[in-house]
């Protein structure tokens, strides 16, 4: 984690075993049997503590890992082990554990069903919601700080439920059409399922070792997993049944690839997929009807000579010129607009003509995937954060030419808005002096009418409206933060709910209506 040292908790539950006082320097595989592996597992894959391999530590740095295993942290359970472990036998421990496992560790078919939990049988819950409020209105809080969820009610702007979370829940969780159901996704490939109605996590499975992101389907049937460890897509119906996992690999079979995304394609019945290690797009139909998908060279498609498989859960591939690491929906669903980390430049892929069809000038590396849209004199753009420099592309989705570029404090990593409201709102959490501003942006003169900083130095970030668009919600990005509640339109603050790193907040309605002010 380049931001903060996000990853609490690590090692977290080492402590539940009595620590031994090591009388002599071992190897590190000893030593983490000794301290670590009945909590981490024996393979470092996580067990009640998370997952310890490189892959899932990227986030932080190697030194804040020994330090942790020195010093532990307020509010985990591990202790410290300063005077466990020698300094040496510490310094052994956090080098083997961002050590690669080789071969790659696999998360197969067998290990995704026996992890599955059920603790609520489908049809065992009542069909009606349990408590009063709007439930259209309601936020979905995920707080990093000590891994928990809160469910708000967006009228009072007052918690209505808070529970325990899996470890590190990364992106977006998704929503069922009707908002009863909600889907979050953990960075150690844990999946739970929670009922909004009845305040109950009904089942969780482990779909992959280190987990990018999770899409529902737009029928609320199926979810795909993206995962970087292992290269899996995995299938699962909407109770977490599994249902086909997919080896990721290029159409020759050579490469294998990690899945940087999956999103859902409401409109096409499908879910779109960006690998990072190939130059491939892939749509996977969630329609069972789906017309088979020729496989292979095909002599002649009316007599179907040649190898076709089911449409139904199967990649289409889009060959590109780039890899597509992040990436944006045009409204339609028909392209996306997507963008290599490391290129500078963008491509625009459709997805029926299965090619890149136009590249798109996007210096400062943005953060596509928190693009927003809207109508600008007539036209459509879109607008993303960049998470390199600080400044706003403004792009025409017509003719995909940058109409303006908008200066901000620093690089930021989300942006929001909202049908019913004039302003943008964007933050600058990556700058190290100004991750403490918001800057609003006014959609019809694309200039920046205010700039936000009511606790200076501390991380504001990620904004949320209310279903009406009347009031913007932002995060006080720290431990003991808050969720501070502004009047969209006089952009006065009006409260502040206490909140344990607030990291992403999620108003129901404006998910399942994809409204065009927020993430999909
Ligand atoms: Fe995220 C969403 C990728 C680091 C917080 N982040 C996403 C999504 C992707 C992504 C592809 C969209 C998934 C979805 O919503 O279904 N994030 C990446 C990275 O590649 C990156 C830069 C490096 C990494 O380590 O993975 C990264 N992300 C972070 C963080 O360090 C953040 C700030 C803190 C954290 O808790 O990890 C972070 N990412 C988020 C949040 C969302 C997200 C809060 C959902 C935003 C939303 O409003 O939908």
């Amino acid at each position: 984690m380049k931001l903060n040292p996000l990853m609490v908790g690590v090692l977290s539950c080492v402590g539940l075993l009595a620590p031994l006082p090591t009388a002599a320097a071992e190897s590190a595989p000893v030593l983490y049997g000794k301290h670590c592996a009945a909590c981490h597992g024996a393979d470092r894959f996580g067990l009640m503590g998370p997952a310890l391999l490189p892959e899932n530590l990227s986030r932080l740095k190697k030194d804040a890992a020994a330090s942790m295993i020195r010093d532990s942290r307020p509010a985990i359970q591990m202790p410290p082990f300063k005077d466990v472990l020698k300094p040496e036998e510490i310094k052994l421990l956090a080098d083997y554990i961002y050590t690669p496992v080789t071969p790659m560790p696999q998360w197969g078919e067998q290990d995704i069903r026996a992890s599955r939990i059920v603790n609520h049988a489908p049809g065992s819950l009542p069909d009606k919601p349990q408590f009063a409020a709007d439930m259209m209105n309601l936020f979905i809080v995920v707080e990093g700080g000590d891994h928990h969820v809160t469910l708000l009610d967006g009228d009072k702007f007052e918690p209505i439920h808070r529970f325990q979370s899996r470890f590190a829940l990364h992106g977006g969780p998704k929503f069922t059409p009707d908002g009863r159901h909600v889907f979050f996704a953990s960075r150690d490939g844990w999946i739970s399922k929670f009922d909004i109605w009845n305040l109950k996590v009904v089942a969780e499975v482990r779909a992959g070792i280190n987990t990018r992101n999770a899409a529902v389907s737009g029928d609320g049937k199926y979810v795909a997993v993206a995962n970087y460890l292992p290269h899996t897509l995995v299938m699962l119906d909407a109770d977490l049944n599994l249902l086909k996992v997919h080896q990721v690999k290029d159409r020759d079979g050579k490469q294998t690839s990690r899945v940087s995304a999956v999103y859902t394609a409401e409109p096409r019945r499908s879910f779109v997929a960006a690998l990072k290690d190939v130059k491939e797009a892939w749509e996977l139909s969630y329609d069972p009807k789906a017309p088979e998908i020729p496989a292979g060279v095909i002599h002649d498609f009316q007599y179907r000579e040649g190898a076709f498989i089911p449409g139904f859960l199967n990649p289409q591939r889009s060959v590109l010129n780039d890899y597509l690491d992040d990436f944006f929906f045009t409204p339609d669903y028909n392209e996306v607009m997507g963008a290599s980390r490391d290129a500078g430049k963008g491509q625009v892929v459709h997805l029926d003509v299965r090619r890149t069809i136009a590249t798109l000038d996007l210096p400062g590396m943005p953060h596509l995937g928190s693009g927003i849209t809207w109508m600008w004199q007539g036209r459509r753009v879109m607008a993303t954060p960049n998470l390199k420099e600080g400044m706003v592309s403004v792009i025409d989705m017509k003719d995909w030419k940058t109409i303006k570029v908008i200066p901000t404090p620093g690089p930021g990593f989300f942006m929001r808005s909202h049908e019913k409201t004039r302003y943008a709102w964007v933050d600058s959490m990556m700058s190290r002096t100004h991750k403490d501003t918001l800057t609003v942006i006014d959609k019809e003169t694309l200039e920046v009418v205010a700039q936000l900083k009511p606790m200076p130095g501390k991380t504001l970030a990620h904004i949320e409206f209310t279903k009406d668009g009347k009031y913007a919600l932002a995060s006080l990005w720290e431990n003991d933060g808050a969720i501070i509640v502004y009047d969209a339109a006089t952009l006065k603050e009006i409260k502040r709910i206490p909140a344990r790193r607030p990291v992403g907040k999620y108003n129901v309605w404006n998910k399942i209506t994809r409204s065009e002010g927020t993430s999909h």
